[in-house]
């Protein structure tokens, strides 16, 4: 499935509130020649992330928004169509970041070489790539979960919440999820083997958290912040720890909302901490390696939602700011000769 165009899709207009299709534009541009040291790549898999709703703005952020009239960013698996760098090969499946559109140019050394007999290459958006490192590291790292603890995660059944719950079993937590609707909930009980999950939509959190968490709740691992952390705060225990790893509650909203009453964190003597994916790029290979064995061994599960064509990356886009996406969100832009 070659053609001569590229397809790309450019950020129109930085969105206010949620995004609407109209903040993007689909446009038709020449394939690119590679220059010196540089790769031809055809996009088979688009990420799309919550992280990319902080890019549409321009209010100050850890990273730099994408500029009105370019192509949004985003992570790619592609193949290589064409190499002037002496590591890739015509053929070669690698990880990128080469956006949103259908062919990208990209320097040989940010691309990570994909071997399509280890794993799906699609999971290394996933599983076995950055929201999968982040659950990693920031449940291992920051949670430092316990045998017998419990463990709470928001977004349970998303990239990283999925990954996050799976790990704190493997690590003989109690694990109790919170995500946003039944068939969510029952993939994390009884596909992915949480002890239990809430959901956000039809339970009242409080009481259903003191249900599920007799013993309190050691780990809090953080997706949403706002009413979430919040009522999870209430039920946090003495020297509990809570890797704040994202506020997507807030992603879209347009003045600050109302803040969660921080107090129990004080009164517990619980830590808070940032966290970003990126200060851990140089442990990538002990997060592999365990990931893709416990892949192999039928320990971790992995759910992707796969959304055709990559017309379609702002309403899928939009839809995951609403939960609408069930999985691992990507966009299959083009054929997955691996498949
Ligand atoms: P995901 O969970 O696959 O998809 C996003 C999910 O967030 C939705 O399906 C929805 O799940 C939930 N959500 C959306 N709006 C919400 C709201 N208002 N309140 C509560 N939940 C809401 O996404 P992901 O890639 O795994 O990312 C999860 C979080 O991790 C995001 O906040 C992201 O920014 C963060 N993250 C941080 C880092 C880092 O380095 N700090 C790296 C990667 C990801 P339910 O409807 O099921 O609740
Ligand atoms: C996210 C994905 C990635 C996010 C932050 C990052 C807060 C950070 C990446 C980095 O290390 O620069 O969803 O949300």
């Amino acid at each position: 499935m070659t053609s001569s165009i590229n397809q790309q899709i450019l950020l129109k207009s930085r969105p206010l509130g949620e995004p609407k299709e109209s903040d993007f534009a689909l446009v038709e541009t020449p394939i690119p020649e590679p220059g010196e040291g540089e790769v031809l790549n055809r996009t088979i898999y688009l990420s799309l992330d919550p992280y990319m709703r902080g890019r549409m703005s321009d209010r100050e952020s850890y990273a730099a928004p994408v500029e009105v009239g370019s192509v949004m960013v985003g992570g790619t698996v592609s193949q290589v169509m064409k190499s002037n760098h002496p590591q890739f090969s015509t053929g070669d499946f690698v990880l990128g970041y080469d956006g949103w559109q259908a062919y990208g140019i990209s320097k040989g050394e940010t691309l990570r070489k994909l071997d399509p007999n280890q794993a799906r290459i699609s999971y290394a958006l996933g599983v076995t790539g950055m929201p999968g490192m982040t659950a990693y590291f920031a449940l291992l790292d920051v949670g430092q979960p316990k045998i017998g603890e419990t463990v709470v995660v928001s977004a349970a059944s998303g990239a990283v919440g999925s990954v996050v719950g799976q790990i704190a079993k493997i690590k003989g937590c109690r694990v109790v999820g919170v995500a946003g609707s039944d068939a969510k909930c029952n993939y994390a009980t009884k596909e992915l083997g949480f002890d239990a999950c809430i959901n956000r939509k039809t339970q009242e959190l409080s009481s259903a958290l003191k249900a599920a968490c007799p013993n309190g709740v050691d780990v809090y691992f953080d997706n949403t912040a706002g009413p979430i952390l919040e009522t999870v705060l209430q039920h946090i225990n003495q020297g509990a720890r809570i890797p704040l790893v994202g506020l997507i509650s807030q992603y879209n909203a347009e003045n600050s909302p109302p803040g969660p009453n921080l107090m129990p964190l004080l009164v517990k003597r619980a830590l808070i901490k940032g966290f970003l994916v990126g200060d851990y790029q140089h442990r990538q290979a002990e997060f592999v390696k365990d990931v893709s064995e416990w892949l192999q061994e039928g320990k971790l599960k992995y759910k992707e939602d796969v959304v055709q064509k990559l017309e379609n990356a702002p309403h899928a886009f939009i839809g995951l700011l609403q939960g609408k996406n069930f999985g691992k969100l990507i966009v299959q832009v083009s054929d997955d000769p691996t498949r």
